[in-house]
């Protein structure tokens, strides 16, 4: 029987999953179905032949993000993430919906979550501005940077240290610009999993884990919404907007949707303006784009 080993996975590959053990990639197979393993999974696995494994079993996670697929299912895509940090900017339309929704799974699946305005060497809106207002005050940290210019990284990197980030947000933000620019001498040939689009970009087509050099991991991820509310109840999803949360017990009625409700106190604190329109709204929006399934 071969010896059992203790690795990280760093990422999918076509061919398989790369996993790193003795500052090695090894390239596994796994008898399971090779969309159960994510990256950042702690998996054991043996060795089958000379620079080739076989992923045997995952070790338990501490946190997992998962997408919807087929047939009203989730599979994982990424494990033992502590923070994501959602990067945004003037470019691409910033989209507002999806951060919130963002941030609405890390509240419900024990993940802290960080701002990171890229691109603030172009012209900056006001509409941003007042926005973010709004994510300050509930106290999420808000990171400006610029990925070209090498502004506002000496904060970030501190921020990085000694945990496991993941960079999420649209495609074309600048994610795996920061990537770079945070570890500029990582090992392009084997972490490199990206292709270039029809507009000559090079999208990032699988989440990719690096190691920072002053400890810590980060996660580079595709920009394509790779987890959603997939698993979020309707009463979650109200759970994940963090203003709601000292509310939602005082509503009269446990099942309250903080619609029309009578005695909803989430209402009430709206009204109040203890909550920001703003996001109430957007979390109205959100409601009515969540599987039906789960409302
Ligand atoms: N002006 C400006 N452009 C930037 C900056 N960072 C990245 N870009 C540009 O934005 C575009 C997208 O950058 P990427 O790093 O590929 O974006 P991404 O978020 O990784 O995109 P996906 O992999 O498709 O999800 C590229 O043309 C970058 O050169 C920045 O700080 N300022
Ligand atoms: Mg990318
Ligand atoms: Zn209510």
């Amino acid at each position: 029987m071969a010896e059992l080993l203790e690795g990280l996975v760093i990422s999918h590959l076509g061919q398989g999953i790369a996993v790193e053990y003795n500052h090695e990639i090894i390239l596994c197979q796994t008898l399971r179905r090779l969309e159960t393993v994510a990256v950042g999974d702690r998996v054991s696995w043996t060795l089958s032949s000379p620079g080739q494994g076989r992923i045997e079993a995952i070790l338990p996670r501490r946190s997992l993000l998962e997408r919807p697929s087929r047939n009203g299912k989730t599979r994982p895509v990424a494990a033992n993430i502590d923070t994501i940090f959602v990067v945004f900017a003037v470019e691409p339309h910033c989209d507002f919906l999806l951060i919130d929704q963002y941030l609405a799974v890390c509240e419900n699946h024990n993940i802290d979550a960080a701002l990171i305005l890229n691109k603030t060497d172009l012209p900056q809106t006001d509409i941003i501005e007042k926005e973010l207002l709004d994510y300050i005050n509930l106290g999420y940290s808000l990171y400006r940077v610029s990925a070209w210019e090498n502004l506002g990284m000496d904060e970030l990197k501190s921020a990085l240290k000694d945990q496991v980030s993941m960079l999420a947000g649209q495609s074309g933000v600048g994610k795996s610009s920061l990537t770079n620019a945070i570890i500029p001498d990582k090992d392009l040939k084997t972490n490199t999993v990206s292709a270039t689009t029809k507009h000559g970009r090079h999208t990032t087509t699988a989440a990719t884990l690096y190691h920072l050099n002053d400890g810590g991991d980060l996660i580079d991820s595709p920009g394509v919404a790779i987890f959603g509310l997939a698993g979020l109840t309707e009463q979650r999803l109200a759970y994940g907007y963090r203003e709601f949360q000292p509310f939602i017990d005082q509503c009269q009625f446990n099942d309250c949707r903080h619609l029309k409700d009578k005695g909803c106190a989430v209402l009430m604190a709206l009204e109040n303006g203890d909550i920001s329109r703003t996001r109430y709204e957007r979390f109205l929006k959100l409601r009515e784009k969540m599987p039906k399934t789960f409302v």
